[in-house]
């Protein structure tokens, strides 16, 4: 068996993982001597190998909807953006890029849209995530640079966890850090958010604080620290709607700890203030003295596999390449190491401001490349329709079908996970390789050839002449270096001198921070959102990441495994809120916004604050009718970063009561009709109306002439239908949602039942037998339901240990511990 080491394509971790492939099987486990993870997979890096298969894939080139040669799609490609650039100038086109590109894609797209179309209308989906980051750390370092490492988390006497999720979304870190706080009780952990989540497990402090309002409770610890007194406790308290006594603890401790770290994410940076309450946190580093030694420091986790990547080649508009800005001096060194003449001048269009220059028709050609902006960026309804208005889209993807490549004139299948070849740099400036151990399928070609193609199309031979990977790596090492004396700390001198065989067997390599020789506490005022609630709009919805799905969905969605945990879009909001809006647990809602309408399934949580509700960000058209929360988003950025303010939202709320309720399983799943919602799941529908969904079922099974086994009782009816013995398609529908043995009836597509008696429990969508649906499942790596861990608790077992012992549950990449808890708790 070959076995390859490799970089896990998810989060910003970056764990190593080592793929194995025995004839279609590819199975993956963690890479125990990589120095992010040290052998350690969570769920999602777990399941890797049941992602690799070819299902969805886009296999082919495809122009105007039809599948043509690589040879026609890049010459289209090429002559339309040529004739874009003719009539209307570079500042016409732009590229939307990805922090899931390789480091070499990355630097390939960069250099082609800055150095050689001449505009620097060259965003990604970092704008979404990371851009605040940037700000604060420049603003206060001068450059672009994280100062901390994992082992800080671990060294550490408090670690402050501030607008983060890390169990579910930093999986692997957050595992470090339980076992660190287990290996040194004395250890303080506080996590900062508004919401109770997973997270809070081990925490000894959890403020629950006003969305928005983290920056008061940076400055008043600022404060605290350098013996002013504009924001005292009692202010602080106020602004951020806790306790003063909460307050007066978390300075305590912050104070008197030796070494502090704080970790950021999305709850900080997703603001229109993201940037200053970046530099909020910094301040109290820098001030306190906690920083640039072990166990200390602002540390802002990137989301993607490759957000720190695309930060070092400068592939955002306002940044030019390298660590590279947009001054004079840069300018001419990054010409001259490109050779070129025509390199843009000033920065280009912000994520957000982009899809407003095409929605007005200034930018006429878009490439989109790894991300799904009609999905992610807010106000998706508007997004949609630019997209639907430009005259050229271009979209490089895996998969066939997204919500963005409907709107692609020209579509070129990329390489995906296992099939690619390069670089991914993780937070902690940890560079690894990703390494191919599958054959490219069909036609699709790496994201950095695709690139240079256009660009040889475009005329620009000799700059985009690169037969591999290691060359660009080569390339990107070298500029880092270039005229570099020391005045920016991103330089890969050592990295440029790599053969192709040692670029091939890379070890993971962490660059250097260096010493900060410019620090500055940035004075920041504290701002709230510019989201308001009013008597219309009376909630504030948050949104953000679940354990098992990633983003947009496009390679987890379909994983059985990774859909059980949470399989339909939901709305966490608290007992008190759901019984002021009429909405029972478990019951369907419609949120809206100025913007948009989304449906989701209540979930009632009091971890949740009043006044408050949250939704998960990950589902769209190819799973839900009406399940994507951008669609209610407005676009209301940071001034001075671009990033969105995606976690506030005003909206209201209302009970939806469907007339009917069902669930189709079909070997094909049907398009329904319009007015029907629908849920996909891992093997199925869900479906909801107001009339009945049967006679069209009825109908579509007709048409294909299948044998049909019915039953009918009361307002309650369910459809078998069958095709030379097999199972074709099954449907049960009630006024009420009906509850049924749904690992039966996917049983029942492989193996029919024999007997008679078989074939009518499942029309009844029932086991013969007694059996116990598992229900929903809780821990994914075991596939272990509610149900069986609510028998097994009340059959004795009470902590999380002895369930573990007695099912397994929990005992492998421990992200499902906090719920384990949660059902024991709840049974106390
Ligand atoms: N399972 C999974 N893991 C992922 C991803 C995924 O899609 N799925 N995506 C990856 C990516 S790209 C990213 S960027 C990271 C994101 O990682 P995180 O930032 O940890 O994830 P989110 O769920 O977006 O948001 C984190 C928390 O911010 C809180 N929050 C909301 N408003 C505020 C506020 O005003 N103040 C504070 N303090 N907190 C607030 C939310 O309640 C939420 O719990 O996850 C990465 N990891
Ligand atoms: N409301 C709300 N919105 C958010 C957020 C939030 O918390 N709340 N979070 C934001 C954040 S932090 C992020 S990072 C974004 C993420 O949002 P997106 O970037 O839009 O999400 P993905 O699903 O990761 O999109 C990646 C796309 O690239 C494709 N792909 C995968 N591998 C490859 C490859 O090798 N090459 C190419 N060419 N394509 C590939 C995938 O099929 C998929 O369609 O969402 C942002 N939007
Ligand atoms: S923690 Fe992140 S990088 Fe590691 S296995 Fe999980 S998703 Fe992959
Ligand atoms: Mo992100």
């Amino acid at each position: 068996m070959n076995e390859t080491r490799t970089t896990c394509p998810y989060c910003g971790v970056g764990c190593g993982v080592i793929a194995s492939v025995a004839g279609e099987e590819v199975s993956v486990r963690g890479d125990e001597r990589h120095p992010a993870n040290f052998g350690r997979l969570c769920v999602k890096g777990s399941a890797l190998g049941e992602t690799t298969g070819l299902h969805g894939r886009l296999l082919r080139p495809v122009l105007d909807g039809q599948e043509v040669e690589w040879g026609r799609a890049l010459e289209a490609a090429g002559e339309r953006l040529r004739h874009v650039i003719d009539t209307w100038g570079p500042q016409a086109v732009a590229f939307y890029a990805s922090g899931q590109l390789l480091t070499e894609d990355y630097y390939a797209a960069n250099k082609l849209m800055k150095g050689f179309i001449g505009a620097a209308n060259i965003d990604t989906n970092s704008r979404l995530c990371m851009s605040s980051v940037v700000v604060g750390y420049k603003r206060a370092f001068g450059e672009d640079v994280v100062p901390c490492s994992y082992h800080d988390v671990e060294n550490s006497d408090l670690v402050v966890l501030a607008g983060s999720n890390a169990a579910w979304t930093h999986p692997v870190l957050y595992q470090r850090l339980v076992q660190a706080k287990r290996a040194n009780p004395a250890m303080k952990v506080v996590v900062i958010d508004p919401r109770k989540t997973a997270t809070c497990d081990i925490a000894d402090l959890h403020l629950a604080l006003a969305p928005g309002s983290d920056a008061a409770l940076f400055v008043g610890l600022l404060n605290l620290i350098q013996g002013t007194d504009d924001w005292p406790i009692a202010r602080v308290a106020a602004f951020c709607g806790l306790a003063a006594k909460e307050v007066g603890t978390f300075y305590d401790w912050f104070m008197t700890a030796p070494r502090a770290v704080t970790l950021y994410t999305m709850g900080i940076n997703q603001s229109t203030s993201g940037s200053d309450k970046c530099n909020a946190i910094i301040n109290v580093h820098l001030a306190s003295g906690k920083f640039n030694r072990q166990g200390c420091g602002p540390f802002s986790l990137t989301g993607q596999p490759n957000a720190m990547g695309g930060r070092e080649v400068g592939g955002l508009a306002n940044q030019l390449a390298a660590h590279m800005g947009f001054e004079p001096d840069d300018l001419s060194r990054v010409a001259r190491f490109w050779g070129t003449e025509r390199l843009a001048q000033t920065p280009g269009l912000m994520a957000v401001e982009l899809f407003d220059a095409i929605a007005r028709g200034e930018v006429k050609a878009v490439w989109i490349m790894g991300t799904n902006p009609a999905v992610s960026l807010p106000d998706s309804h508007a997004v949609c329709q630019a997209l639907a208005g430009c005259p050229l889209v271009i979209v490089s993807e895996v998969m066939q079908e997204t919500d963005t490549s409907r709107f692609a004139h020209i579509r070129f299948p990329a390489l995906g996970w296992g099939e690619k070849n390069g670089t991914v740099t993780n937070s902690e400036r940890r560079i690894s390789r990703q390494r191919a151990f599958l054959p490219a399928p069909g036609d699709a070609k790496p994201d950095w050839w695709i690139i240079a193609q256009v660009a040889q199309q475009l005329g620009f031979r000799e700059a985009f002449a690169w037969q591999h990977p290691q060359e660009i790596f080569f390339e990107h090492a070298a500029l880092s270096a270039f005229e570099n004396d020391g005045a920016r700390a991103f330089n890969l001198r050592d990295l440029a001198a790599l053969t192709r065989e040692e670029w091939d067997a890379l070890a993971p390599y962490q660059w250097a921070a260096g010493d900060f020789p410019h620090r500055r506490i940035v004075p920041v005022e504290p701002r709230l959102h510019e989201a308001s609630v009013d008597a219309l709009y009376p909630l504030m919805l948050n949104s953000g990441r679940i354990r098992d799905q990633w983003h947009t969905m496009t390679r987890t969605g379909y994983v059985p495994r990774l859909m059980q945990h949470i399989a339909e879009p939901r709305l966490e909001i608290c007992s008190a809120d759901a019984r002021r809006f009429a909405l029972g647990d478990g019951a369907l809602a419609r949120i809206s916004s100025p913007r948009g309408v989304m449906v989701a399934r209540v979930h009632i949580n009091d971890g949740q604050r009043p006044g408050e509700i949250f939704v998960p960000m990950h589902w769209n058209g190819q799973f839900a009718r009406q399940g994507k929360v951008n669609a209610l988003v407005e676009g209301r950025c940071d001034p001075l970063s671009g990033q969105p303010e995606s976690k506030q939202t005003a909206v209201r709320i209302a009970p939806w009561h469907p007339g009917w309720q069902g669930e189709l399983y079909a070997r094909a799943l049907p398009e329904l009709p319009p007015a029907v919602y629908w849920w996909r799941k891992a093997s199925h529908l869900t479906v909801a109306s107001d009339s009945p969904l049967l006679e069209w079922v009825l109908a579509h099974c007709g048409k294909q002439g299948w044998q049909l086994q019915i039953a009918q009782t009361g307002e309650r009816c369910s459809v078998l239908a069958w095709h030379n013995g097999e199972l074709m398609l099954g449907f049960w529908e009630a006024t009420a949602r009906p509850e049924l043995a749904h690992a039966f009836i996917e049983e029942a597509f492989r193996h029919p039942p024999a007997d008679l008696a078989g074939r009518h429990a499942l029309l009844h969508g029932q086991r013969p037998g007694e059996r116990v649906d598992p229900g929903r499942i809780v821990c994914s790596c075991f596939s272990v339901g509610e149900n069986t861990i609510r028998e097994a608790i009340a059959g004795g077992c009470d902590s999380a240990a002895a369930l573990g012992a007695a099912l397994r549950c929990g005992t492998h990449c421990g992200s499902c511990v906090p719920e384990l808890k949660a059902l024991l708790g709840a049974k106390r």
